[in-house]
């Protein structure tokens, strides 16, 4: 802990000069206009937000600290064996903007184990939950029930808290919902699927590697690393999607961690949002099941696509709100499938939705981005280790987001970020504006 908080406090004094020029110097320069469409629009395009962990191109996707996904695959620290560049690595390099080596990714993981076993009232609040609660509802309650260990909140109740270091005590929180999160994660997916027979978690194994042992679906090593892949793309998108962008919100109140975290998470339980990977796969499963065996055909696809649309829904892995090209994070899972399970049904029939939907989404002339998001082939990867409870899908993401939407609260606690309340006007008030 002491050399990750040691290099947070190195970037920050590198980066104060900026911060504070841009305050004091640049306060009032102007970053666009804000269109009445824009106020009524879900804001989509507004510059009036700071995220120092990740940056979005609406064309090249993501970038962790300036570095594209594939950059991230390639230079991050990487569990024996495997291709895939380690999550909790991902985590340091948002936090600190730099990557770790081996030895650091050793004792970060070291550090996560220490901090993870779940206090017993977190246990029974979990084990009381009915089986049916859906499983985001049981994160979002786990994460709620794990609050009163906040070491910020007690910090600040103590009144000795400064403002200088709030950052170093959402740190500290940060380090132990990320450690306790897949503990969490796992209890809840095999309360609900496996009849509460549980897994203990291995302190000798990597974060992402562990939890896919604990949910123990699969014993095949590649199901560590389709985990240890999901868990690194889906880490963090800048900070204006819902459930970054909820976190921020919610943390800029000097709400804790697990307060800004768990609502978050219900950001994030939305179909527009993270469940859409839920309704993808679900899409996908109805759509084989309407074929009834018969090979799907761009044709065939294109007609479940506008049948879709007919029925006023929107078609679940397909579109986007900033990006204007297929996602990055859906070209490494292709390729992940590609390379390992071409063969299997559901990546056959998600490589045919590929060609068909793409020109349906553009023939309705209103859809921004035709191309397929994230969501789009997540699930698919999983239900081929045998992960077919698609319910428990967007957990998996939650796991993953807590360590963009964390690290972003440390860097907004270190820059001492204000509450944040953008102004809200009633349709009579627009209406007055634009005459
Ligand atoms: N299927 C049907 N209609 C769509 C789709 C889609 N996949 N994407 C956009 N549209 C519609 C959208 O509903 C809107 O219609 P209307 O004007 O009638 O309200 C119109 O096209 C314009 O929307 P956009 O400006 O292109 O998209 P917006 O920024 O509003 O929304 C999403 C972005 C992601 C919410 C939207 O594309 C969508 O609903 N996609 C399907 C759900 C999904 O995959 N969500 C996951 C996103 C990634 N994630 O993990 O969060
Ligand atoms: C995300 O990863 O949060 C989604 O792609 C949604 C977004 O960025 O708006």
């Amino acid at each position: 802990v002491d050399t990750l908080k040691h290099k947070i406090q190195g970037l920050a004094e590198k980066k104060a000069p900026q911060l504070t020029a841009l305050r004091k110097e640049h306060g009032g320069k102007v970053l666009g206009e804000t269109t009445v469409g824009q106020c009524i629009g879900g804001m989509r395009g507004i510059t009036c937000m700071i995220s120092e962990t990740s940056l979005l191109d609406p064309m090249e996707g993501i970038r962790y600290r300036g570095r594209t996904l594939q950059d991230c695959m390639d230079q991050l620290p990487k569990a024996p064996g495997s291709k895939i560049g380690l999550p909790e690595a991902s985590f340091w390099l948002l936090l600190t903007d730099e990557i770790p080596s081996d030895a650091e990714v050793k004792a970060l993981n070291e550090e996560l184990h220490k901090r993870s076993a779940l206090p017993e009232s977190v246990v029974k609040t979990i084990d009381s939950l009915p089986k049916d609660t859906h499983p985001m509802t049981q994160l979002s309650i786990g994460l709620l029930a794990l609050q009163p260990t906040s070491e910020f909140g007690k910090a600040y109740r103590s009144g000795t808290l400064k403002k200088n270091e709030y950052w170093v005590y959402t740190l500290e929180d940060a380090l132990s919902l990320v450690a306790k999160v897949p503990i969490l994660a796992a209890r809840i997916f095999r309360n609900v699927f496996m009849e509460g027979k549980h897994i203990p978690s291995d302190p000798s194994m990597d974060w992402a590697g562990n939890y896919a042992q604990m949910l123990g679906v699969s014993d095949d090593a590649l199901f560590k690393d389709v985990t240890r892949m999901y868990l690194m793309l889906h880490a963090d998108h800048e900070a204006g999607n819902v459930s970054a962008h909820t976190t921020h919100l919610v943390g800029s109140a000097l709400s804790d961690p697990y307060y800004s975290y768990a609502a978050g998470v219900c950001g994030l339980a939305g179909p527009l949002h993270g469940l859409a990977n839920q309704e993808c796969l679900r899409w996908l499963k109805n759509t084989r099941q309407e074929l009834g065996g018969k090979e799907p055909t761009v044709e065939v696809l294109t007609q479940f696509a506008k049948d879709t649309l007919a029925s006023g829904k929107v078609i679940p892995g397909f579109g986007h709100g900033v990006l204007r090209n297929t996602d990055p994070r859906y070209v490494i899972q292709r390729q992940f499938a590609q390379d390992n399970f071409p063969n299997d049904p559901l990546v056959k029939l998600a490589e045919v939705c590929f060609q068909a939907i793409p020109p349906v989404l553009e023939a309705t002339g209103k859809v921004k981005n035709p191309w397929p998001n994230v969501d789009a082939l997540s699930g698919t990867c999983m239900q081929y280790f045998g992960l077919d409870q698609e319910d428990y899908y967007t957990v998996i993401f939650a796991v993953s987001r807590a360590l963009g939407c964390t690290s972003n609260l440390v860097w907004s606690r270190m820059m001492g970020l204000p509450i944040e309340r953008p102004k809200s006007v009633t349709l009579d008030w627009l209406s007055t504006k634009v005459k």
